[in-house]
């Protein structure tokens, strides 16, 4: 209904909606996987009417926008807030929130030493607020974003006056600064100050909130944990932790012990990641200077938690320095998960594999000390109404007409109904035919953006995600310049018989992150060669596609055939795009590794490509690339010969892509996964050529999806670790 007024309204305005829709830029508040997750939570969150919050900085400069400009990655500014009608500003929502300055120590009456954070400077953080509508409930929670002003909110006159025009706006543009950019790392952590400035601005000012509406309810301290769940969403919130002891300590006047319940019961912490150059570590200096008196509060947790642990393991020297919250290097670091670990009540991983692997790698020595049950799993999953019915209305229509109504947008076990039909001939023809229609609108878009014409019945395989190396890029065009290379061999009669493909890359890469700028500017190189090789015509296309981002995805995924989740076996956590692919009809090729395992169970073995080396064979495979020798899969080799010889231009640029593999320990086991996956492909190629096995095992993927809706697993965060229940709410007629 009210579709049809807008619709109506906008009409005698002389606009159409699709023109409006358009106007809309995507939030640019994340890097990856990481915050759509967090997207897709807060999506279920209030679909499932759960009372809950996401709370987070209001960047003025998000992520950048990716451009292309021959071949390289160019960063520029994303301006998304100059036209964002969704949020609402707070201005009598403000928080004061104090950097630097020492601490001063007294004694009160009744004999305790109080600590008293003095000096330094203040911030003002201000409330953006951003609803979300829950699906078929009239429920809609918030995303509360901070934004950082000075504290005065005006330039000093005094100085403006006396012509010091500069230093007059500079406390202004000094606080702003610390809202104004998203450090632009995906998995990678660097010990930046205003990083560290940022994520204790956001917590602060998030705790203050959150206090603030628990203090009005007038119940005890004790009460708290019951009527209050803090997630850690990975390490970044993690002085979170400490502030709350803070609050407790200094301006409540509990005592530690107390205190210190309240607080470990309150949180709980997700990793989200085993690499360790992502997980985060703060120099003591650094946070000494910035923030001194949660300095003395974390290493009073980590006295009070190594003394605990020593008398329970008096002969285990060693445990203590490692599992210590501080790092006993030069300079001292603070181990972020460490803390979060033992500030929490619960920590989970986000897929199975995951899960199992921080318990028995990283966080080791943690089960041993609190035992299993703090550790648990909770499988990620995505939004089905953004997913599925946004992303393609036509599959969705076709879905609710077997299911027998919308009901698989709020309760996605409901899919398995459609395998009924697997065998209906006149499903499978329109599910063909909306496959189409989208690799259709995708084959217009890349004409559009990149300017290659790409035939709609060729096999799309796509790979859109942030380029690292973990995620093996680098191996999918290796094999894409292998194919060209066996391609180019065969006589003219041999290629007919070939199956066409649309290899189609997007992703970003970080600004400082070279390598991983090499693998796109070699993807567009390749491209280049390929896609103007007369020899090749349709049987091979190459596209790179400009600043992917989730627009786009809504596009990319619905299109896609075949799609790559081939990461180094132990090192994706669980990825997200593999659930949104096979939701939509593609099928994936993709190694053991995060939820691959769990889509593999639960779709049959039968419908997906699995390849490459096992997480518990990678630490062997690397000892022996550094101490045996590495010998290099020859079809690979071929491949590198062919870029050194100059095929795809300067090859000086592909060099350490190649050296990396060849003569640098090959750490993301491309070579030992390269026969394999090039074998797998093959294996694809066969299977799309027999179009009706292939809409079979389609068909079948989708129905057996329904364990990978977000509602699951928001509801396994809240009976397993937020204690919480949902509201009871009407339900929303005709949604
Ligand atoms: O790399 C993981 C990705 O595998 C996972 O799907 C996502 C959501 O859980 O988190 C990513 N982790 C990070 O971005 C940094 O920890």
């Amino acid at each position: 209904m009210l579709i049809c007024n807008c619709l109506a309204g906008l009409a005698d305005l002389g606009f159409r909606i699709e023109d409006v829709i358009e106007q809309e830029h995507d939030a640019a508040l994340g890097n990856g996987g990481l915050g759509r997750l967090a997207a897709c939570f807060l999506d279920s969150l209030a679909s499932l009417n759960y009372p809950a919050w996401g709370y987070g900085l209001r960047y003025r400069y998000g992520i950048f926008k990716q451009e292309i400009i021959d071949g390289y990655q160019v960063e520029v500014p994303d301006y998304w807030l100059d036209f964002n009608p969704w949020e609402f500003p707070r201005h009598d929502v403000t928080v004061d929130i104090q950097f630097f300055g020492h601490v001063r120590k007294s004694t009160d009456e009744n004999g305790r030493t109080v600590a008293h954070w003095e000096g330094g400077e203040i911030v003002k953080a201000v409330a953006y607020d951003v609803p979300i509508p829950g699906y078929a409930t009239p429920s809609t929670n918030n995303l509360r974003l901070w934004s950082s002003t000075a504290a005065s909110g005006e330039f000093d006159f005094q100085k403006f006056n006396n012509g010091d025009y500069e230093s007059s706006v500079a406390d202004q543009q000094r606080a702003e600064t610390i809202s104004a950019v998203l450090y632009p790392n995906d998995n990678l952590e660097r010990g930046k100050e205003l990083r560290l400035k940022q994520q204790y601005f956001w917590v602060a000012a998030s705790l203050y909130d959150i206090v603030r509406r628990f203090k009005k309810s007038k119940r005890p301290w004790k009460e708290f944990p019951e009527q209050v769940a803090i997630q850690l969403n990975d390490t970044h919130p993690t002085l979170a932790v400490v502030e709350l002891q803070r609050i407790l300590l200094d301006l409540e006047g509990l005592e530690w012990d107390e205190a210190w319940n309240i607080v470990t019961n309150t949180f709980g912490y997700t990793n989200h990641t085993v690499l360790p150059e992502a997980l985060e570590k703060w120099s003591v200096p650094l946070i000494q200077h910035l923030l001194p008196r949660h300095l003395q509060i974390i290493y009073d947790i980590n006295l009070y938690f190594l003394q605990s642990v020593e008398r329970r393991f008096p002969e285990e020297r060693d445990l203590l320095g490692r599992v210590s919250i501080i790092e006993e290097s030069q300079p001292k670091m603070v181990r972020m998960a460490h803390l979060a670990i033992v500030g929490s009540h619960k920590v989970n991983g986000v897929a199975e594999l995951h899960s199992d692997l921080i318990k028995t790698t990283i966080f080791k020595d943690f089960v041993t000390i609190f035992g299993p049950d703090k550790f648990t799993n909770v499988t990620n999953g995505i939004t089905p109404r953004r997913w599925l019915h946004q992303a393609n209305p036509r599959l969705s229509e076709l879905i609710s007409s077997k299911t027998g109504g919308k009901d698989f947008l709020t309760d996605l076990n409901e899919l398995n109904k459609i395998e009924l039909y697997v065998k209906d001939k006149a499903f499978r023809k329109e599910w063909a035919d909306i496959k189409l229609a989208n690799k259709e609108r995708l084959a217009k878009h890349i004409k559009a953006s990149a300017g290659v014409t790409v035939d709609p019945t060729a096999l799309f395989d796509v790979q859109v995600k942030r380029i690292h190396e973990y995620k093996r890029q680098q191996l999918n065009i290796f094999g894409v310049i292998h194919r060209y290379l066996t391609l180019k061999a065969m006589s003219p009669e041999e290629r007919k018989k070939q199956q066409p493909r649309v290899s189609i890359f997007g992703g970003k890469a970080a600004p400082g992150y070279w390598m991983a700028k090499q693998i796109i500017h070699l993807i567009n190189s390749v491209g280049k060669v390929v896609n103007n090789d007369e020899d090749i015509g349709d049987l091979l296309k190459v596209v790179f596609l400009e600043d992917y981002n989730v627009s786009k995805a809504e596009i990319i995924i619905p299109a896609s055939d075949i799609s790559e989740h081939i990461s180094t076996a132990g090192t994706e956590a669980s990825g997200t795009s593999n659930m949104k692919f096979v939701l939509n009809g593609g099928l994936i090729i993709g190694t053991c590794d995060g939820a691959n395992i769990e889509i593999t169970r639960e779709i049959g073995e039968n419908n997906i490509f699995l390849f490459g080396n096992l997480a518990e064979d990678v630490e062997d495979l690397r000892h022996a690339h550094t101490y045996g020798t590495h010998e290099i899969d020859p079809d690979l080799n071929r491949v590198f010969q062919e870029i050194e010889k100059g095929t795809f231009g300067s090859t000086q640029d592909f060099a350490a892509l190649i050296s990396a593999v060849r003569d640098h320990g090959d750490y993301y086991l491309v070579s030992d996964d390269f026969h394999s996956y090039i074998e797998t492909q093959a294996l694809v190629d066969d299977a799309y050529r027999n179009q009706e096995e292939w809409i079979t095992k389609c068909i079948t993927s989708v129905a057996r999806m329904g364990f990978f809706s977000s509602d699951r697993c928001i509801n396994e965060y809240a009976e397993g670790i937020w204690n919480i229940e949902p509201l009871r709410v009407e339900k929303e007629e005709g949604a």
